[in-house]
């Protein structure tokens, strides 16, 4: 759109004569800074919990959750290596934590998403309480609350973390600190029983006399149960979608919007032989799938998935989604921050 001018000898002189002041002239690189539409070098890229596997429980002999703090293996953009990045914004993980671990209780500005894929028996405390994962459940770690994981079961546990690693970083807002551990178990001390922040906030109801202390969701756990019977009962009376079958997004019950403020998060179903509409979104977006088989089509690349897989679909590409199986989907994107910005685009609106 913005075209390069002419590099003349004259020109060529004075940019070189510009260079030790660390200046840089703005018509030789506009046509790459301001571009006609989003352009990612990210790529689309799926990772088969197959192939993954195996190197998971090798790491879970290779070093402890202790040593390690978290024992989790990064998936990188193929374009983005060295950056622990899946997207420009968001990171992407899974973390393992075998029997009778615990990985150390911590917070940082960071704020983290969990769906847990494999096992049951582990728990994620946060700020003093404790939730048990159980497999699909989606739970959060606010930005700047103390949490630590553990496992009290008998097999190891997996899941996928989601976090806004690379925009903390870009924003240079990252502040972390360790707990003071005086009981040498790692893990903070239990104040309140379990389920107790999903009965006061999780039920269409609030405390009467609460006031939000955060911008994050005070439900950090959405268990789900809760989740696959809205999806069923949804889509059984329809309609579906032409692009998402049945798409739901997790939401703050004190403001309505993102559970979390940096990343959406969402959970869909897809009906058995379901051939979805292409679409595009600014959002570059981290698919881990739930149950099903099917496959996705992003930009000129075709993926077939099966439980548990990861894929992403960086901003702007063309996606498809077709399910072979009655499907579900859980995902995330950096789609508040767009919303916020008044930045966000779908080829659909
Ligand atoms: O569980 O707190 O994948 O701090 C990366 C950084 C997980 C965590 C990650 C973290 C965590």
């Amino acid at each position: 759109m913005f075209d390069k001018p002419t590099l003349t000898s004259e020109r060529r002189n004075f940019y070189e004569r510009l260079d030790p002041h660390h200046l840089t002239p703005l018509w030789e690189v506009l046509g790459q800074l301001v571009i006609q539409q989003p352009a990612s070098p990210c790529r689309p890229a799926h990772w088969r919990y197959d192939a993954i596997r195996d190197y998971l429980l090798e790491a879970g002999r290779l070093i402890t959750a202790k040593e390690a703090e978290r024992r989790v293996l990064i998936l990188e953009n193929p374009a983005l290596r060295g950056n622990s990045s899946i997207t420009h914004t968001m990171y992407c993980g899974l973390q393992v934590i075998l029997p009778g671990e615990v990985a150390p209780s911590h917070r940082h500005t960071q704020s983290a998403l969990r769906f847990v894929v494999e096992g049951d028996g582990a728990y994620t405390a946060v700020d003093g309480e404790r939730v048990t994962m159980r497999r699909g459940d989606f739970i959060i770690t606010p930005s700047w609350t103390w949490h630590d994981h553990g496992n009290t079961g008998v097999d190891p546990v997996i899941w996928m973390d989601g976090l806004d690693i690379p925009l903390i970083r870009m924003l240079d807002a990252s502040f972390a600190e360790r707990l003071d551990d005086d009981s040498g178990s790692g893990a903070q001390p239990v104040t309140r029983p379990e389920g107790d922040a999903l009965a006061r906030f999780g039920n269409n109801m609030l405390p009467v006399d609460w006031q939000p202390s955060s911008m994050t969701s005070p439900v950090f756990h959405y268990p789900y149960e809760r989740s696959r019977e809205t999806l069923d009962r949804l889509a059984r009376s329809g309609p579906l979608h032409a692009a998402h079958g049945v798409k739901m997004q997790f939401i703050n019950p004190a403001s309505g919007g993102s559970a979390i403020p940096t990343m959406a998060t969402f959970i869909q179903y897809l009906p058995k032989g379901f051939a979805g509409s292409v679409e595009r979104v600014t959002d570059g977006t981290i698919y881990n799938v739930v149950e099903g088989r099917g496959r996705t089509t992003i930009g000129d690349r075709t993926f077939d998935w099966a439980p548990r897989d990861i894929f992403v679909a960086p901003s702007w590409m063309p996606v498809s989604l077709q399910a072979d199986d009655d499907a579900v989907l859980f995902s995330y994107s950096d789609r508040p921050i767009q919303k916020a910005l008044g930045l966000w685009r779908s080829s659909a609106n």
